[in-house]
């Protein structure tokens, strides 16, 4: 059993931000890895990293937690900080029959770091998330036949990705800082003021402008904060829905391709809206098929490729953009045990009960980072992981060693304000990992909290400010 030597680092200053340069608006995963190494080798942050190591299981031994892992080692700690992530535990695969087939099988999710080359091969993808949005138009360019399985098809918005003007990114960084606090106080952790103008109110002419502009713009945040009734109010998001179904009509050339992919069981935003590089015009392409799985369900993988109620669809490769078990999968894969030996995934067998998606009652000196029932995925994650982190950071100082565990009653309190919350959102009209609806037999849960991040730090403060309000702190013994 080790005990690790906590090492505290100082926040991380704010020449870092100055002195990198990102490339793109959207940077590719090489690039984010190479900053992602950087920053560590700047902070010399590999000492304090054990890498290739699953974490299996953590048990609350009265005063302090015993972390197993797969290689066989118990550490202890005083404190446990989950970070595990919000969409990083695959859903399991519910695909009858996913693992006869003979061909390479690709998870999107875990893609292999040295590539796929799909030159001459024939290709099946299932899904199409973000995930499949992005993946679709980059393995056309090479398969020799691709087929994509839709279930349900999604809005999407053009990424419009490309270089960064330099000038544009100095004039950035030279009020680096301000704007950084702006975004941190905005409900989505994003720059920019939603439009407080409803899309009922203009005629078409003028709502079809704006639209059309913020498309030009592209990116997500812009097209959304087009009119400000587009999440709250039906007639106004199913004129945004309209738009973009008309759009598709417009750049895919098939009648019956076009009509497939333009989502019509589903209010924009229900789903995550998804960012696109040249998605729609990849099924102009004669190499490009889709199969509307509404119409032509899958019934099942078989060695030589896909089977529909409709045929069966010879393929080489099988690449899954399927999804994840998000908020809560990563966690409940760790075997959680809190006080009085109560496992996590019984406390939360109706959904996750958490007092500000930050800790759980029953489950001293355990914290999590972007944990369910905080505004996380519903807001810029970077934002709202540096949020959690400030938060803990403060309070494990301000804790000197005491033990801290959400009072039952403000965690309860808190997780019928995150379902009240949740009522209102056009999230509750489709069937969404927001919802857990993705995974069979999880339960229907809202899991994110909507009230934006702004008020939500506002809270989180309200409760530190108030010597931890909902917390019951007391003396190790
Ligand atoms: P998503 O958004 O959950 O997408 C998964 C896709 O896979 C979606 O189209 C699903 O259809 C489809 N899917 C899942 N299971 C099946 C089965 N069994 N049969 C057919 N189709 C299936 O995951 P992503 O990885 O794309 O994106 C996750 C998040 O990452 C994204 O929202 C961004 O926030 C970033 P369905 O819609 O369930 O009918």
């Amino acid at each position: 059993m080790r005990r690790r030597e906590p090492r505290v680092l100082l926040f991380l200053p704010p020449e870092l931000e100055q002195e990198w340069d990102w490339t793109e608006r959207y940077p590719a995963q090489p690039e984010i890895l190479s900053y992602a190494e950087h920053v560590a080798h700047r902070f010399d942050l590999r000492r304090d990293i054990t890498f290739d190591t699953r974490v299996t299981a953590a048990t609350w031994r009265g005063d302090h937690w015993e972390v197993g892992t797969d290689g066989g080692e118990r550490i202890t700690a005083t404190y446990c900080v989950f970070a595990t992530g919000c969409l990083s535990r695959p859903k399991d695969l519910d695909l009858p029959g996913v693992g006869t087939f003979a061909g390479p099988t690709y998870l999107t999710s875990s893609w292999p770091h040295e590539g796929v080359d799909f030159t001459g091969r024939r290709v099946a993808v299932v899904g199409t998330g973000s995930s499949g949005v992005q993946a679709i138009p980059v393995i056309a360019e090479q398969a020799a036949q691709l087929t994509v399985f839709q279930r349900t098809p999604n809005y999407v918005v053009p990424a419009r990705n490309g270089p960064l003007d330099p000038e544009a990114q100095r004039a950035r960084k030279a009020d680096y800082r301000r704007f950084r606090e702006e975004a941190s106080h905005t409900l989505g952790g994003l720059l920019g003021t939603p439009s407080t103008v409803s899309a009922l109110s203009v005629d078409e002419d003028t709502r079809r402008s704006a639209y059309e502009q913020a498309w030009a713009q592209g990116g997500l945040t812009a097209f959304r904060q087009t009119y400000g009734d587009i999440a709250l109010d039906l007639a106004a998001n199913d004129t945004a829905a309209r738009f973009i179904r008309s759009k598709i009509r417009e750049v895919v050339r098939d009648p019956d391709t076009a009509a497939a992919l333009g989502p019509t069981n589903h209010p924009f935003g229900a789903k995550r809206p998804c960012l696109d590089t040249g998605y729609f015009q990849t099924y102009n392409k004669p190499t490009v098929r889709l199969v509307d799985l509404q119409k032509t369900p899958l019934t099942e993988i078989v060695p030589g490729g896909v089977r529909t109620t409709e045929e069966l669809v010879e393929v080489d490769d099988l690449v899954l953009a399927t999804g994840f078990d998000a908020m809560t999968g990563a966690l409940l894969a760790i075997d959680i045990r809190g006080r009085d030996g109560v496992r996590l995934a019984d406390a939360w067998a109706d959904g996750p009960h958490t007092y500000l998606g930050l800790g759980v009652a029953g489950f001293p000196n355990l914290f999590t980072i972007t944990g369910p029932g905080s505004p996380s995925v519903l807001c810029n994650m970077m934002v709202a992981i540096e949020q959690h982190v400030d938060w803990i950071t403060d309070c494990l100082a301000a804790l000197d060693g005491r033990t801290i565990e959400p009072e039952e009653t403000a965690q309860e309190h808190w997780t019928a304000h995150v379902a009240e919350a949740g009522t209102k959102s056009m999230i509750m009209r489709g069937n969404s990992w927001y919802l857990g609806a993705n995974v069979p037999g999880k339960p229907r849960v809202f899991l994110p909290y909507v009230g934006g991040l702004g008020p939500y730090r506002d809270t989180c403060d309200e409760v530190a400010a108030e010597g931890y309000r909902g917390f019951r702190l007391t003396e190790t013994a």
